[in-house]
């Protein structure tokens, strides 16, 4: 069939010279489309490029114009640069260098952004959980896989855990050292476990130096209206898992500590009807009737204690509820985190 008749059974209305000039201007317009489609895929990649790498803040930042006068919170040296060199071929704009994290600028919604970004050695950092909230101090353990946000240490027993209400709400204790104790604060913890999944590493330590830990999935606890109760997912390491009273059903009824709200000496919230968990562990502790576990109790300097009550700094089943603990950590990270030194047996 001749090209002609095909046109013109194709386009049947339109004439032969009305097809030629189609022709030849409809090549020339579908030239100018494919280029016009090119260009916005080009646009469309680069934007997305452009968001990717300032999501994971892979901008070539400047080397500092002076010597760098190191300080334990400084963030410009270590930075962790992008090896693939993207940000130099994309053509994308240099950044002046990141401020120290002790500055009013903060980027970084926990330690393991701040690990991914940077890979600062451990030390106290400010971070920002929530874009609305105010950046806060705290203590980052890059070593151990490295991420972990740390929200409740002990050491020396120098800081007095044995408080009201307002100080475990808004945090206690010394953020300076890389040995110093504290509490985070409840208020801080809930916002730094209430989004994504998380595993949660316990580290413990004993008198004669010996180590041990526990994994808990997705720790959370909710807010203050709800006196941040206490919730967690599936335990996992060497420890015992005494959050949940260890082995028995009658440990669990008077010691498991999932679904607990949180206790103070001056507000009782705990199942224990005759009197006050937290008075009587000088603590405050997600108490039930009362516990198997109480890393905030007090602070015995000797491993074995006495007493009315159990009361120490206490992990139950590793060590018992009369042998109070020397160090313990609490510290958190996102659940897939990408740790390429693995997490064994703890950082203390
Ligand atoms: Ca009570």
């Amino acid at each position: 069939m001749p090209v002609w008749l095909l046109l013109a059974l194709v386009y049947p209305m339109a004439s032969l010279t009305e097809l030629s000039a189609m022709d030849s201007c409809g090549s020339e317009v579908a030239d100018i489309k494919r280029s016009i489609r090119k260009l916005q895929n080009k646009l469309l990649i680069r934007t997305w490029l452009t968001e990717h790498l300032q999501t994971h803040k892979y901008f070539r930042p400047f080397p500092p114009a002076v010597p760098n006068t190191k300080t334990e919170t400084d963030t410009t040296s270590g930075v962790n640069h992008n090896s693939s060199g993207t940000s130099d071929k994309s053509g994308m704009t240099v950044m002046k260098p990141l401020p120290p994290a002790g500055s009013l600028i903060v980027h970084d919604k926990d330690c393991s952004e701040l690990f991914d970004r940077l890979r600062p050695p451990s030390g106290f950092y400010r971070i920002r959980p929530k874009l609305h909230q105010e950046p806060f101090l705290v203590y980052c353990d890059m070593e151990d896989g490295g991420g972990w946000t740390v929200f409740q240490r002990r050491r020396y027993g120098r800081v007095d855990f044995n408080r009201d209400w307002v100080d475990y709400r808004d945090g206690f204790g010394d953020f300076k050292l890389w040995n110093d104790e504290f509490w985070l604060g409840n208020e801080h913890i809930y916002s730094l476990l209430s989004e994504g999944k998380n595993l949660v590493k316990i580290d413990l330590m004993a008198w004669d130096g010996q180590r041990s830990h526990a994994f808990y999935e997705n720790f959370r606890i909710t807010d203050e209206a709800d006196n941040y109760r206490l919730q967690y997912g599936m335990y996992s390491g060497k420890a015992g898992d005494a959050l949940t009273g260890g082995g028995g059903v009658v440990e669990q009824w008077s010691a498991c500590l999932s679904g607990m709200q949180f206790s103070t000496r001056d507000q009782d919230n705990d199942r224990y009807r005759q009197g006050s968990c937290a008075q009587e562990n000088k603590a405050g502790w997600w108490f039930n009737r009362c516990h198997a576990a109480n890393l905030n109790g007090k602070f015995y300097r000797t491993g074995m204690y006495k007493g009315q009550y159990d009361n120490g700094v206490v992990w139950g089943t590793w060590k018992g509820l009369w042998y109070s603990l020397r160090h313990t950590t609490m510290k958190v990270r996102p659940l897939l985190f990408l740790d390429a030194m693995g997490s064994g047996a703890g950082e203390i």
